[in-house]
């Protein structure tokens, strides 16, 4: 099983850690494809051996090649809002992980969307139940 996890880079790095232990949950049931997302080393500038093109064609690749798409939504990201457009035109088992907060709602073409499973969450403990049960 390949799961491709998407979460923010350019549209901020604040959350990199819980990226990271997101990962880790999903990696219990599967090999993720985008493990770098994760990776609390990588800046807003990181990547920076490689071209764009380079990394959009890796990406949609790795997209392609996947069984399933999970995506934290709590932290806007114009990247993470593409690859979920292109995860329901292909048709993949597809989960939002959005991470509840006072005074602030998410986009409700995430939340309004038909084929967009939308997890509202408080804790990790929550996200790694949620995942658990996605993957069964
Ligand atoms: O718009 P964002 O940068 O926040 O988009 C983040 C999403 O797009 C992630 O889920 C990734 O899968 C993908 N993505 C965007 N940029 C990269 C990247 N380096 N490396 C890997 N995946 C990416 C960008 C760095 C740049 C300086 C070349």
């Amino acid at each position: 099983m390949k799961a491709y996890f998407a979460g923010s880079i350019r549209g901020g790095r604040d959350e990199a850690e819980k990226y990271q232990q997101i990962i880790g949950f999903i990696q219990n049931h599967a090999s993720v494809l985008t493990e770098h997302v994760g990776d609390t080393c990588l800046s807003k500038d990181g990547e920076k051996v490689l071209t764009e093109k380079f990394i959009y064609k890796r990406d949609i690749n790795w997209l392609l090649n996947s069984d399933c798409v999970i995506a934290d939504v709590t932290v806007p990201s114009l990247g993470v809002g593409l690859e979920i457009g292109k995860a329901i035109e292909l048709n993949k088992k597809l989960l939002c992980l959005y991470e509840k907060q006072e005074g602030r709602k998410l986009s409700a073409m995430i939340m309004g969307c038909p084929e967009i499973e939308v997890f509202e969450y408080e804790d990790l403990l929550e996200v790694k139940k949620k995942i658990d049960e996605f993957f069964k």
